[in-house]
């Protein structure tokens, strides 16, 4: 039996005129309710966790494109846009990656080796198919007064791995649209560390296309509508696109970190459902710069925020609920 009703309007038909809309998924989602889901309404697609390094390359020249495949084939049977997440991150690449064959630290010339070798294969092998990468993630660091997070990358190659990625990018795939892509940067701090290095790279002729705003947020934050606002018209002022890569709406804010909550109210789904309406009337007034928006995921019925910031937590930040339904917040966004 379909879950699909009829008499609700397609998100991506109502956003035609502004952006594509999309969704990270697995591969088991093309199958089932999730699937009459993506068909319905999206038309981007990314994968949660099936281009991350340790899915491609688990082990030195040994690349693994199955399920990455099998997610880009039903993006391109149905006519969908495909996203590529991610290339060169701290989190999700194996430690042979950093590593000789005595277990000791590889040298800068190995490592940069490594990095062109994977950033070449795996935008060869997806080359027409994926049409943006996030080619760098999460490079900033979260404390202040410090401006590059310690990660293997850093260490080895030094600060200028992150342009390096980016050439070694363009060189593979000259058509692709390569990303920057963080979390909370949009936060004033972190807006301001990403905007100087942004500038710095683009000024040095470093070939960035976009920035991406994950979009991780809750339906606390009082500052987000305002904090928003500034981070695109900063990143826009520095002729970069900007796409919202990994959106959802936590019941919970970070520091929350409360286990007893078995069903949300109908006043944090009130709650949620006015923060997407807005962040959506905020993204429709930046149509011309923001070029995509994707959530991190497609119902609650499984998302990692069941697991982050708080393991074995249920967390309801999409826009369908536990049974595939539409909640208020999808209502919200396709009512204007
Ligand atoms: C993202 N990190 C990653 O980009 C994505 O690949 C992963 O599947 C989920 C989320 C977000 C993140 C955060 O919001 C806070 C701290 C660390 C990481």
């Amino acid at each position: 039996m379909s879950i699909i009703n009829k008499n609700i309007i397609s998100l991506r038909d109502k956003y035609k005129d502004y952006f594509p809309i999309g969704a990270a998924i697995r591969p088991d989602d093309i199958n089932g309710p999730h699937k009459e889901i993506l068909l319905k309404h999206y038309n981007v697609l990314v994968a949660e966790n099936h281009m991350k390094f340790e899915s491609t390359q688990p082990k030195e020249n040994e690349f693994t494109y199955e399920a990455g495949d099998k997610i880009v084939d039903f993006a391109m049977d149905n006519n969908m846009k495909m996203r590529g997440h991610t290339l060169i991150w701290h989190n999700q690449t194996t430690e042979w990656v950093f590593l000789d064959n005595q277990g000791d630290k590889v040298s800068r010339e190995v490592l940069l080796e490594r990095m062109k070798n994977h950033i070449t294969e795996v935008m060869n092998h997806y080359k027409g198919r994926v049409y943006a990468w996030d080619v760098v993630n999460e490079a900033i660091e979260d404390i202040e007064d410090k401006q590059l997070r310690t990660t293997e990358w850093l260490d080895i190659i030094g600060e200028d791995y992150i342009e390096k990625a980016f050439q070694y990018a363009r060189e593979a795939d000259p058509e692709a649209l390569l990303f920057y892509n963080d979390y909370n940067n949009e936060q004033p701090k972190k807006l301001e560390k990403t905007y100087e290095l942004l500038k710095k790279l683009l000024e040095q002729g470093v070939p960035i296309d976009g920035v991406g705003i994950q979009a991780h947020w809750d339906i606390n934050d009082v500052h987000l509508f305002d904090n928003l606002r500034n981070a695109i018209e900063k990143y826009a002022s520095l002729g970069l696109q900007i796409q919202i890569t990994e959106m959802d709406i936590s019941m919970f804010s970070f520091e929350d970190k409360r286990k007893d909550i078995i069903k949300p109210t109908k006043e944090m789904l009130e709650k949620q459902a006015r923060v997407y309406e807005k962040v959506f009337s905020i993204f429709r007034e930046y149509k011309n710069v923001i070029t995509a928006v994707l959530f991190w995921g497609i119902s609650d019925e499984k998302t990692w925020k069941d697991n982050f910031p708080v393991k074995n937590r249920k967390d309801w930040p999409l826009i369908f609920d536990e049974n595939h339904k539409e909640k208020l917040s999808f209502t919200k966004i396709v009512e204007f």
